[in-house]
């Protein structure tokens, strides 16, 4: 078995001791306490009685002082929303302990790095730079417009194009998943000519599809079909009760739709002996059923929440939001390893099956919805889910204390796998599904404000830090899975070089990366389905850090995708080997290539105030609802900023 190199506070940059504001009677003990002073005194009897007559006198004055200076804690429990912070606390022995249990605080500082490269001191903002961002972010938008155009011409109403034989597939159901997929990036792209036309397919169209299909997956039609109708819902004024769509039909119309789907899909929940749901629905007579192994992945059945909830908020029926918090409840009690889950559960019995562990495919969502199910549903006082952020916090330090290794030679930090749970060996493997998790764990560090405003307002706790420098370390890696190809693009799976693992002739190609013997790509895994997880992180951390090294590493991979995915008659499709040249085309555009993987690009480098993160949480399928009380309370139409 491998020795993993844990990721601990050691491997942090940041000098906590430094950065820690002290409060002016801190200075003074710990001075008196350091100096020779303090050696000079205690050795005689008065000094002993002045220096205890002087540490009662502090600690009076501590006790009293009644500027409450917020804390780590304090910050946290003014994000989790909850009372604790209007609470007196009077009973002095219970000051003390808070005193010595209080996290030490960080100051609003950046390293000096961030600030030359964040740029967000540099004074006036870059007008060229700006003007160079816009133009890129027309690029993207043309991008979109030549998919759409291609799936319009050839598969219209089929859930995919395939792009090199120029026509349609039905490959998740026959739903026409690519329709209701890309609506909500062309309103937020303001391309009327395709929202009209995806809205009115789906207003002819969508419900008879429902009624008559058959098996769908639970999954993947909750986060596609479903989330894109509630995403297209919010985003044409839906709950605001206004019409903003110049152009489609009226928003309720999506929400009826929604609905549907949704009573039909809920047959899952209620047919299992379980809280865990079955895999697969046939929709036509609203009955489920088990996956062919019996089994359902643990990822899919914690990725509905956000859809399920938001569902309930809009149509004012709790049942949604009912069945789908009863499996995070049920997950709640299960046995874990330092808070990570086996990749299979069982509906029948309710227990994990098998003992692998991946944040790759069947486990990465439930770990990317912990922690937005909780900022969805944080500031809702109809019950406490606190218990979310808690399972998040405790999977991220398993996370980083047994899934995190470093390559030879250059230290690339990735995620790497159990195959045999806590008793197996580590393999040194990385899905590229895993490149969700830098977006998450900074979105999770911050819980969507700006570093900056965090640190300001001292909401970062250490491990807080030490998940965004995680972040930030596995968005490199992740970016250099693509760099180190030939095509620039990622392969499906990666493999990393340690001292336990190295295969000799499997570089991604690219031999003026740095890191072509870090990252090692077998036969089977080079193809590339134009996944979304690494633009989808790069563009969180972009919002997150203000750090545009981000931007460009988006638009470098949007290049590569240009290049070597464009099919001139229509349309993008995946590559079946990413490390040759020219690579081997496979004849697929998967419907998140424009549901997800242009909206990121897209968001990326344009104005960061819209779809704010702290306002919208965007489900595993790139589909933005907006956060309840961030929408009503502070007002909805300027979160709509840009759109449409
Ligand atoms: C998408 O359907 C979702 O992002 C899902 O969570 C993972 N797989 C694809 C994209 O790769």
């Amino acid at each position: 078995m491998s020795k993993s190199l844990p990721y601990s506070v050691k491997d942090v940059h940041y000098d906590n001791a430094k950065f820690r504001h002290r409060s002016f009677f801190k200075v003074i003990t710990q001075t008196l306490f350091t100096s020779d002073m303090k050696r000079e005194c205690v050795s005689c009897s008065t000094g002993k009685f002045l220096g205890l007559f002087m540490i009662f006198g502090l600690a009076c004055l501590m006790l009293t002082h009644a500027s409450k200076t917020p804390s780590v804690t304090d910050g946290l429990s003014k994000v989790l929303g909850t009372n604790e912070e209007q609470k007196v606390v009077t009973d002095v022995g219970l000051r003390f302990k808070k005193l010595l249990r209080r996290a030490p605080r960080l100051p609003p500082r950046l390293s000096g790095n961030e600030k030359v490269s964040s740029g967000i001191f540099t004074g006036k903002p870059n007008d060229h730079d700006e003007e160079k961002w816009k133009a890129r972010q027309r690029n993207v938008k043309e991008a979109f417009t030549h998919a759409w155009s291609g799936y319009k011409k050839f598969a219209m109403g089929y859930d995919e194009l395939l792009p090199l034989s120029m026509q349609g597939f039905d490959g998740l159901g026959g739903l026409g998943a690519t329709v209701v997929d890309s609506l909500d990036t062309a309103m937020i792209m303001g391309l009327e000519e395709v929202v009209s036309e995806a809205g009115s397919w789906i207003e002819s169209n969508l419900l008879d599809r429902i009624s008559q299909k058959g098996d769908v997956n639970l999954f993947e039609t909750t986060i596609r079909v479903l989330g894109g109708l509630l995403s297209a819902y919010h985003l044409s004024g839906g709950d605001q009760d206004m019409n903003l769509a110049n152009t489609g039909p009226k928003p309720t119309i999506y929400l009826e739709i929604a609905k549907n789907l949704a009573d039909r899909l809920l047959s899952a929940f209620t047919s299992s002996p379980t809280p865990i749901p079955y895999s697969d629905v046939l929709l036509k007579n609203s009955s489920a059923h088990p996956a062919s192994n019996l089994l359902s992945s643990t990822s899919e059945v914690s990725t509905l929440q956000l859809e399920f909830n938001y569902l309930s908020a809009i149509s004012g029926d709790p049942k949604y939001k009912t069945e789908g918090m009863k499996v995070f409840a049920h997950f709640k009690t299960l046995p874990k390893v330092e808070g990570l889950v086996p990749i299979y559960i069982s509906p029948h019995s309710g227990e994990f099956i098998g003992q692998e562990i991946r944040l790759g495919s069947r486990g990465d969502s439930y770990y990317e919805y912990l922690i937005k199910v909780w900022l969805q549903l944080r500031s809702i006082q109809d019950g406490n889910f606190t218990y979310l952020y808690d399972m998040y916090e405790e999977a991220m330090r398993g996370v980083r204390h047994l899934l995190v290794q470093k390559t030879i030679p250059n230290e690339l930090v990735f995620v790497g796998e159990l195959p045999g749970g806590s008793k197996g060996s580590f393999s040194p493997k990385m899905d590229h599904l895993v490149c969700f998790l830098p977006g998450t764990l900074a979105l999770g560090a911050t819980k969507g404000i700006t570093k900056e405003k965090a640190m300001k307002d001292n909401l970062l706790t250490i491990e807080d830090f030490e998940n965004l420098k995680l972040a930030e370390d596995l968005a490199k890696t992740c970016f250099e899975m693509y760099s180190v190809t030939s095509t620039g693009l990622a392969p499906e799976i990666a493999y990393f070089h340690t001292k336990d693992f190295y295969e000799d002739g499997l570089g991604g190609g690219n031999q003026s990366s740095e890191y072509v013997n870090d990252i090692i790509i077998k036969f089977n895994d080079r193809h590339n389905l134009l996944r979304p997880e690494t633009v989808e992180s790069l563009f969180v951390l972009y919002r997150i850090t203000q750090d545009p090294k981000y931007r460009e590493w988006g638009w470098q991979i949007f290049q590569s995708f240009e290049k070597y995915t464009k099919v001139d008659s229509g349309g993008y499709t995946s590559l079946n080997d990413v490390t040759t040249l020219p690579p081997q085309r496979r004849d697929k555009m998967e419907t998140f290539f424009l549901g997800e993987t242009l909206k990121y690009l897209y968001l990326l480098f344009g104005d960061s105030s819209v779809i704010p993160l702290d306002k919208f949480v965007f489900n595993t399928e790139a589909h933005p609802f907006p956060i309840k009380d961030a929408i009503y309370l502070e007002g909805g139409s300027n979160m709509m900023k840009g759109i449409m």
